[in-house]
């Protein structure tokens, strides 16, 4: 299995509304300085990983907006408009339309009555596994399948509906490369991911689940010893970001970019 080169990344500081954004989390209100310095150092860990960066205009109008990935999914062969589960957040496709077709691939949209946040989707190699959850539903994770089969890539469904804690399937995934991924406990288990080799995410430490393998270094996000030492001993180099800001708002790392 090969990993992907990524060259390129879209991202969109948040704005002045970031506050007013859809949370779950009992964190209290985000500070909106260091959430744009901590979007600011995020920016230059991709550019340090190799990738141009484009950095989209804040959008005051969606509070949510600097969770790009929710927007999109990019393959290298085609790029997918994605129609939000959260009706709050339906506008923010429109406004990214323009930065994804600028990427010059051929670009499909999930329609109605379909539903998919980008947080759903976790790419490991060649293969997609999708999540239905409280955002996507079982529709709009069966067109992204049929759409990703079509350009060659294998799509798995994996039901997150009945675990609470994960707002989408990559709060509790993320590919670590070759056959490895980071699972949290409620996906330790799940026959869907049999025959992957899992690191397993301590409970207290869930939120590092969601971290992104960029060109060989494993975003993550700092705070996280456990994971961290677990990751070094496997001898993946980790570049830690500050994301206090954005898990007050259910955001990790992920979420903040789209990747190609
Ligand atoms: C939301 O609830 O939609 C945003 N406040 C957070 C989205 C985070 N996205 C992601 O994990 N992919």
């Amino acid at each position: 299995m090969t990993t992907p080169r990524f060259t390129r990344a879209i991202v969109r500081p948040p704005s002045s509304t970031f506050a007013q954004g859809l949370t779950r989390a009992a964190l209290g209100p985000p500070d909106l300085a260091l959430a744009l310095a901590q979007h600011e150092a995020y920016g230059r860990a991709l550019e340090s990983c190799g990738l141009a960066v484009t950095r989209l205009p804040p959008d005051p109008d969606h509070p949510d907006s600097t969770f790009v990935e929710d927007t999109a999914v990019l393959t290298p062969r085609l790029a997918v408009l994605s129609r939000p589960g959260a009706p709050e957040r339906a506008g923010e496709v429109a406004s990214i339309r323009g930065a994804v077709e600028a990427l010059g691939l051929p670009v499909a949209a999930i329609e109605a009555p379909g539903t998919l946040d980008g947080g759903d989707v976790c790419e490991a190699g060649g293969t997609f596994f999708v999540g239905i959850s409280g955002r996507t539903n079982e529709e709009g994770a069966r067109q992204l399948a049929a759409l990703l089969s079509k350009e060659g890539f294998e799509a798995t469904a994996v039901d997150v509906r009945g675990e609470p804690d994960l707002l989408h399937l990559k709060s509790g995934l993320a590919w670590l490369g070759d056959r490895t991924l980071a699972v949290t406990g409620p996906l330790a288990g799940r026959p869907e991911l049999a025959g992957w080799d899992l690191v397993e995410v301590d409970l207290a430490e869930s939120y590092a689940a969601n971290c992104v393998l960029v060109n060989g270094r494993l975003l993550v996000a700092a705070g996280f010893p456990r994971f961290a030492a677990a990751l070094r001993a496997r001898g993946t180099e980790l570049v830690e970001l500050e994301t206090s800001e954005f898990r007050k708002m259910d955001g990790g790392l992920s979420c903040l970019s789209l990747r190609i």
